[in-house]
C-alpha cells in the first residue's frame, strides 16, 4: 500500500466516517465530518462573510458563526498569520490558535472542488514566531510540533481523530488483557498523541513529525484511511479471548488474574460465571455481580453531582471545614464515567483520621451503603516518592457501591427495598472515596484527576527531564535532595517548569 497518495486526499467514496463529538447543531447536511470552518470577519466584511458561509453550507461543509471549540480550520482573507493570531489573542481566544489557520484561497478552492482539498504551503497562513516549543500549537499539520509528553500537550475532551484513537485504544486494551506491557503502552501513547491533535488526520502526510507513531500504528491508520476500518482491530474485537475478558473485567472486583483463570477454565460469558455453582467469589465480586447492570451502565454527570452533594453533606455534618472534590473523568469535563472519584481533606489531623469511618457509618445509618471495602493508609513519610510510573498510592480509601435515589422517584419513597428489581427507585453507583493529608492535597488532586496516560507522562517527564520524583503524595528534587512543597496543582507544574494545563486539557 502506498503510504502517501498522490493528491494527499482521501477519495470521497472511501472517506471514513469520522465520529466526532461536536455539540454544534446544524440545520444543513454535513458531508465532511471532522472539518469545521470559521471565517474571520476582519478585512472580509459582514456581507461577504455571510455569503461565503451560505456557500460552504450548500457544499456540505460544517461552518460555525462563533469560534466554538469544535472549529478545526480558521479561514482569513487579506490577513497574515500573525495578524490572525493577534486578532484571536485580543479576543482572548488563545485556544483557537491551535486550529489550522488558512488563507481564503484554500476555502475558495475547496468550494470549487466541492470537497476539502489538501492544504498546500501556499494556503497556510504561517506564524513566524516561535510558538512555545513544547506545545502543540500547529498552524497546520506540516509545521506541527507535538511533544512526546502528554503533560506538554493540551488534550481537550473533543477528539477529532476518534476513528483512529478508538482503534488504538482497543489494541492497547487487548495487549493489557494479554499482560503484554510494551505494546500496550506504545498504543496508549500513540492514541494520546492523536487525541491532542487539533486537526483531523486526512492523509498519511499529516502524520509527519508526530512522536510515538511506529510503522505498525501507521499501517493501521492507513488501513482506516482507505477502508474506514482496520482488519487487525476487527480481528481483536471478534476474538473470543477479548470478548470474554471485556465481560469478566467489567465485573467490579475482577482483575486480569481472575479473568485469566476463568478463561482458562473454559468460561466465556457472564452466564457461564453466574450459573456456575462451583465458583467462589470475593465479597466485592458478589456485589459486582449483584449490581452488574447498574454498575456497567455509565454514571451521568447529574448522578455524579448528586453523589458529591450527598457525600459533602454527610462529611460537613461532622467536619465543617472539610474539602470534598470530585476528581477523575468528571473533573476533566466528561459527561459520563464508570464511577465517581471523590477526594477528601481537612486542615485538622485529628478530623482527617476519623473522616472515612464516620462517613461510612453515616451512610450505613441512612441505609445508602450497598457495599464498602476500606483500605487503611500505608503512607510512610520517611520514604521518597515512588520510582514506578504506575505505582498505586498509599492513601486511606474506600471502594463503595452507593444506593442513589433516581431523580424521578425522589420524594416517592422514604425507604427503599434492596434487590435487583428493574423498577426500583434507586441505582447502584460505584464511588471511590480517598482521604488525603492536607499538605498532600495538591499532589493527590493532580494524581486523581488523570487521565491515566497524562499522569504517567507527568511522572515520566519529572523523572527523565527534571531529575525529580513525583507521585500522589509528594515531589522530590534528586539534584538538590529536597522535597518540594505544593499548595496547588499550579505549584507542581511550576516546579516542573511546565505551562499549567487545566483539568479539561488533560484528557490524554
Ligand atoms: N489513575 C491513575 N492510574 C491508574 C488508575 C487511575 O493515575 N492506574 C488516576 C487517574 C484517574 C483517576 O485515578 C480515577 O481513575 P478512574 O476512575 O479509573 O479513571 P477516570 O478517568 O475517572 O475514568 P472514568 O471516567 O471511566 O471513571
Ligand atoms: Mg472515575
Amino acid at each position: 500500500m502506498d503510504l502517501v497518495r498522490g493528491s494527499g486526499l482521501i477519495p470521497v467514496k472511501k472517506r471514513p466516517k469520522i465520529l466526532h463529538g461536536s455539540s454544534s447543531f446544524c440545520h444543513y447536511e454535513v458531508k465532511f465530518k471532522g472539518i469545521v470552518l470559521f471565517l474571520v470577519e476582519r478585512k472580509m466584511g459582514t456581507s461577504r462573510r455571510n455569503f461565503l458561509m451560505e456557500l460552504a453550507k450548500k457544499r456540505g461543509f460544517q461552518i460555525e458563526r462563533e469560534l466554538r471549540d469544535c472549529v478545526t480550520h480558521i479561514v482569513a482573507e487579506n490577513n497574515s498569520g500573525a495578524e490572525v493570531v493577534e486578532w484571536l489573542q485580543s479576543r482572548k481566544l488563545n485556544n483557537a490558535v491551535k486550529c489550522q489557520i488558512v488563507d481564503i484561497s484554500w476555502f475558495t478552492e475547496c468550494m470549487g472542488a466541492g470537497c476539502p482539498i489538501k492544504i498546500e504551503s501556499r494556503h497556510q497562513l504561517t506564524v513566524q514566531e516561535d510558538c512555545p516549543a513544547s506545545f502543540n500549537m500547529p498552524v497546520s499539520s506540516s509545521c506541527v510540533r507535538v511533544s512526546p509528553y502528554a503533560c506538554q500537550r493540551r488534550t481537550p475532551l473533543q477528539d477529532i481523530n476518534r476513528i483512529f484513537t478508538d482503534a488504538f485504544d482497543i489494541l492497547a486494551e487487548n495487549y493489557e488483557f494479554l499482560e503484554n506491557k510494551g505494546p500496550r503502552v506504545a498504543y496508549q501513547r500513540a492514541s494520546a498523541v492523536l487525541k491532542s491533535l487539533p486537526f483531523p488526520i486526512l492523509t498519511m502526510k499529516d502524520l509527519e513529525g508526530l512522536p510515538h507513531l511506529g510503522e505498525e500504528m501507521k499501517y493501521i491508520i492507513e488501513e482506516i484511511l482507505e477502508d474506514g476500518k482496520s482488519s487487525r482491530v476487527d480481528q481483536v474485537i471478534y476474538s473470543e479471548r477479548y470478548k470474554s475478558f471485556k465481560i469478566f473485567t467489567s465485573i467490579f472486583g475482577v482483575g486480569l488474574k481472575t479473568a485469566e483463570k476463568w478463561y482458562r477454565m473454559g468460561y466465556r460469558t457472564l452466564e457461564d460465571i453466574t450459573s456456575n455453582k462451583g465458583l467462589t467469589f470475593t465479597s466485592m465480586q458478589k456485589h459486582g455481580l449483584l449490581y452488574y447492570e447498574d454498575i456497567t451502565s455509565s454514571v451521568t454527570k447529574t448522578e455524579a453531582d448528586a453523589v458529591e452533594h450527598l457525600i459533602r453533606t454527610v462529611i460537613c455534618g461532622f467536619v465543617s471545614d472539610a474539602i470534598v472534590t470530585v476528581t477523575g473523568g468528571f473533573r476533566r469535563g466528561k459527561d459520563v464515567g464508570h464511577d465517581v472519584d471523590i477526594l477528601i481533606t481537612c486542615p485538622q489531623k485529628r478530623d482527617e483520621n476519623q473522616i472515612l469511618h464516620k462517613t461510612i457509618n453515616a451512610l450505613k445509618k441512612r441505609d445508602l451503603l450497598l457495599f464498602c471495602y476500606l483500605v487503611e493508609s500505608t503512607f510512610d513519610d520517611t520514604k521518597r516518592p515512588s520510582r514506578y510510573i504506575d505505582s498505586l498510592d498509599h492513601f486511606q480509601k474506600c471502594f463503595l457501591i452507593l444506593q442513589l435515589q433516581k431523580e424521578e422517584s425522589k420524594n416517592a419513597y422514604s425507604h427503599k427495598p434492596k434487590g435487583c428489581d428493574a423498577k426500583r427507585s434507586w441505582k447502584a453507583i460505584r464511588v471511590d472515596l480517598v482521604v488525603t493529608p492536607y499538605e498532600q492535597y495538591a499532589f493527590a488532586l493532580l494524581g486523581w484527576t488523570g487521565s491515566q496516560q497524562f499522569e504517567r507522562d507527568l511522572r515520566r517527564y519529572a523523572s527523565h527531564e527534571k531529575k525529580m520524583m513525583l507521585d500522589n503524595h509528594a515531589m522530590y528534587d534528586k539534584s538538590k535532595n529536597i522535597f518540594l512543597k505544593a499548595e496547588t496543582e499550579e505549584d507542581i507544574f511550576t516546579h516542573l517548569g511546565l505551562e499549567y494545563l487545566e483539568p479539561w486539557e488533560r484528557n490524554a
